[in-house]
């Protein structure tokens, strides 16, 4: 427990051993067999499906293109009800479907799309309801799915954080038409890259497998625009040396988070963002919202404090997407309907959150956040 010039970040990726990596390059070599389906592909497919109990599960290159795929999957077009308060990636994939984005503010404690101002957003453009379950904290799905019926929307969710959360004794992915995880180095579980699909309806399958696949049905027959979403064998090989290891993993951060949480959840001015009950999390992130003026100084304070001591927490999610000039002229945008969203993103910080963190990491951490100026 010494301290170290390295920085420390917001999270670490998970690294297997190298000799069980190799293992399976070995058998990657003599194969020559590098994608489109492969061996190793199809074991960590039936991995995963089986690992969180998932009816349908269809794997690929990135998150990005597996939430494009599942906007193309359903013929999602005209609007979607999304939530300003994600990552790019989000909002991107609706306009690279030719979909227009209408903003709804979120909800203060979980940060995730408020399902009490979806309704008065429905025009008869709209088709669907993208929700994002927000550092692995699921956004209100049975309200969600009710106000879904109501209108004859269909519901995806981008689980970008949320493998392996539970809810209501039911798997995140249960809920919703589509569900995306992203296999990134930054997620709990990763592949290098990559992502996956999960859904209920096992018709949607054989849709999904032709449109990450150029739609190619044979050598014959091309029967969809389809793209390239294919998850290659050294990703897939990744992801089965990764994924015996992610038990302990959460079981390492959930301990951080006590810690931190003991540390810091009592002090004024300070919200720690918690699991919601009946939940169990994805100990994707810890993050905490700052307010100004019960805690003395700003979230941006504290971030500048943490990097001017090489320690790298992240505004996740800051500036807004609305915000970004793409999307800032859009009548949804406007900061007026977004309050809780505008408020949030500018005190909202994500500290260093990742098994192999030292305790001695953990209490500088904490002490430069409570170290007021
Ligand atoms: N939807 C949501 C809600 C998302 O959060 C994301 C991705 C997506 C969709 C899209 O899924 P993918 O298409 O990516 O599968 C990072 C990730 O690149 C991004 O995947 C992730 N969300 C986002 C929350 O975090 P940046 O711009 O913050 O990345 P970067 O390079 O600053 O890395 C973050 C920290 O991780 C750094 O402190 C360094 C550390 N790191 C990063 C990499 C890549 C490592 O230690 N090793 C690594 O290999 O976006």
């Amino acid at each position: 427990m010494t301290e170290s010039d390295e920085p420390i970040l917001v999270t670490r990726p998970l690294m297997p051993k190298l000799e069980n990596y190799n293992r399976y390059l070995e058998d990657i070599w003599v194969s020559k067999w590098l994608s489109n389906g492969g061996a190793k592909h199809r074991e960590l497919e039936a991995r995963l499906k089986e690992y969180i109990d998932a009816p349908n599960i269809s794997l690929f290159n990135n998150g990005t293109t597996a939430l494009m795929t599942a906007v193309q999957s359903l013929r999602l077009q005209g609007e979607v009800i999304t939530t300003p308060f994600t990552f790019p990636a989000t909002t991107h994939v609706l306009a690279w479907n030719n979909i227009t984005p209408v903003f709804c503010d979120i909800d203060p404690i979980r940060l995730t799309i408020d399902p009490e101002k979806i309704e008065r957003l429905i025009t008869a453009k709209t088709t669907a309801i993208l929700g994002v379950h927000v550092y692995g904290v699921p956004c209100h799905v049975d309200e969600i799915q009710d106000i879904a019926d109501r209108h004859g929307l269909r519901v995806i969710y981008d689980g970008a954080h949320s493998f392996t959360t539970v809810h209501n004794g039911r798997p995140i992915a249960d809920y919703g038409d589509i569900t995306m995880f992203s296999f990134h180095p930054t997620k709990l579980f990763h592949t290098g890259e990559g992502g996956a699909l999960v859904f209920n309806d096992s018709n949607l399958k054989q849709r999904i497998e032709y449109l990450k696949n150029f739609g190619i049905k044979n050598e014959e027959e091309v029967l969809l625009p389809g793209i390239n979403g294919k998850m290659g064998e050294l990703q897939a090989a990744m992801g089965l040396s990764v994924l015996p290891l992610v038990k302990e993993e959460q079981g390492l951060r959930s301990e951080i988070r006590k810690i931190y949480t003991d540390a810091l959840g009592e002090v004024k001015g300070i919200t720690i963002i918690k699991v919601p009950e009946n939940t169990t999390s994805s100990e994707q992130y810890f993050c905490i919202c700052i307010d100004e003026v019960e805690f003395g100084e700003s979230r941006d304070d504290i971030y500048d404090r943490l990097k001017a001591s090489n320690i790298m927490a992240r505004k996740y999610f800051s500036p807004l997407v609305s915000e970004y000039p793409c999307y800032s002229s859009l009548a949804s945008a406007s900061r007026k309907y977004l309050p809780q969203a505008n408020r949030i993103t500018k005190n909202v910080l994500c500290l260093p959150f990742y098994g192999g963190l030292s305790q001695y990491d953990i209490n500088r951490v904490i002490n430069l956040v409570l170290l007021r100026k």
